[in-house]
């Protein structure tokens, strides 16, 4: 009896680690740094809103050397709970930010997401990120290949 009763609560203990181990393994899947081949991205850096939850901007250079030409079409920060790619376009004479076409990397390119430019905004950024922190950035291209990178945060007066 006393055996049974132990059998059982082993038995719940595995369930239960079981599904803890899916779950992270899951998370683990969607952030891991797999790498895009003849990506390298440097000088990210994340620039925080000068009101606490207001959009963050995330700043990068990369340059391509891969083979295959991709098409860079998302991204994602580790504490923000959504991004998007913005770039900047006139609209009816005026400069503003929009929703970026998929940024086309071919063999030899080398964009800079640059104040004024392309840059990854960063929604409902959580106040765990301070300056002086790092958060993980991840870019992901068409196929659904992906580079995380750390991105250095910096307060909204910073040099950005
Ligand atoms: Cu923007």
């Amino acid at each position: 009896m006393g055996k049974s009763v132990f059998a059982g609560f082993a038995l719940g203990i595995a369930a239960l680690s079981l599904t803890a181990c899916g779950s992270g393994a899951d998370q683990t899947a969607a952030t891991a740094p797999d790498g895009i081949p003849g990506l390298e991205v440097s000088n990210a850096r994340m620039v925080l809103a000068p009101v606490a939850g207001n959009p963050a901007v995330v700043y990068l250079d990369l340059v391509y050397n891969g083979d295959r030409g991709l098409a860079l079409s998302h991204a994602s920060v580790e504490g923000a709970k959504r991004t998007v790619i913005h770039d900047m376009g006139n609209v009816n004479g005026k400069m503003q930010m929009m929703e970026a076409l998929p940024i086309v990397l071919k063999k030899g390119e080398k964009i800079s997401f640059a104040p004024g430019g392309k840059h990854i905004m960063a929604m409902d950024v959580s106040p765990d990120l301070k300056p002086g922190g790092t958060t993980e950035v991840t870019l992901i291209v068409s196929g659904g290949d992906k580079q995380s990178f750390p991105a250095e945060i910096r307060a909204a007066g910073d040099p950005r």
